[in-house]
């Protein structure tokens, strides 16, 4: 079995996992609870580990500088693979704070990643899941990169990374800055990067929705289909 253990870090990426997460549950007929709704012969073991009551728990690690979006995560997920910090104050849209702030509980992370690793049979592939526009996504993500390929070698690292759209759209200023200095880690550390904006992701779901503003579910929605 080659198994897939997804990092999802910061507001976006753990939005994202939580849109992504509840179609692979839809996929394999397995209730948000991790009960099985209806028995099918395919591969959830790649995705999924079985507990001892049977239950199907995502093989996914949650990170985050702080706790709103986490604590409305899906029922699905293994309390013990979340990690919020102490802090909580976030990263205040600032890579160098994500990455220090990082750096300092990387152990409590890593011991988080390991354990997930030690329970595959053969694990393949690390998936990320951030944008790169706001601080903890980005600084901790990168950190999260240098580290995974440090830690795990052999193993493949994608990331599925929300760039900045254009500036009239864009919420964040320093986003520009938050940018290349995580393209520096995506480039150095992962096996490939798909990258996605809000803007052309937000044309493609209303042409198709034909609706004139765009959530972030129905954003998140494309997302964690091209995922
Ligand atoms: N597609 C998508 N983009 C999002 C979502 N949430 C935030 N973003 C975008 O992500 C960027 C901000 O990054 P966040 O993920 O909010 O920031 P963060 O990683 O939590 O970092 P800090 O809040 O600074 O600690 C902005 O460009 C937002 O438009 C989401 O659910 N989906
Ligand atoms: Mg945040």
């Amino acid at each position: 079995m080659h198994e897939i253990v997804t990092l999802q870090v910061g507001q976006c990426g753990n939005q994202i996992g939580n849109v992504f997460w509840k179609k692979m549950c839809r996929e394999h007929k397995i209730l948000l609870d991790g009960r099985l709704q209806m028995e099918q012969s395919d591969r959830k073991d790649v995705l999924f580990y079985q507990a001892d009551d049977f239950s199907y728990i995502p093989r996914a690690i949650l990170i985050d500088l702080e706790p709103r979006v986490i604590s409305q995560c899906l029922p699905l997920f293994n309390r013990e693979n979340i990690f919020v910090s102490s802090e909580g104050g976030g990263a205040g849209n600032n890579w160098a704070h994500g990455y220090y702030v990082g750096n300092q509980c990387k152990a409590d992370v890593l011991d988080i990643v390991q354990r997930e690793v030690e329970s595959c049979d053969s694990l393949e592939t690390f998936i990320l899941m951030h944008s790169v526009a706001g601080g903890t996504g980005s600084g901790f993500g990168s950190l999260m990169l240098e580290n995974l390929r440090d830690n795990y070698p052999k193993k493949i690292i994608t990331s599925f990374s929300i760039l900045p759209t254009n500036e009239e759209s864009s919420d964040v200023v320093v986003q520009p800055y938050n940018t290349v200095l995580s393209l520096n880690y995506l480039n150095r550390f992962t096996d490939s990067i798909v990258a996605m904006d809000n803007h052309a992701i937000g044309k493609v779901t209303m042409d198709s929705a034909r609706v004139k503003n765009v959530s972030f579910d129905q954003l998140n929605s494309l997302v964690s289909t091209v995922i």
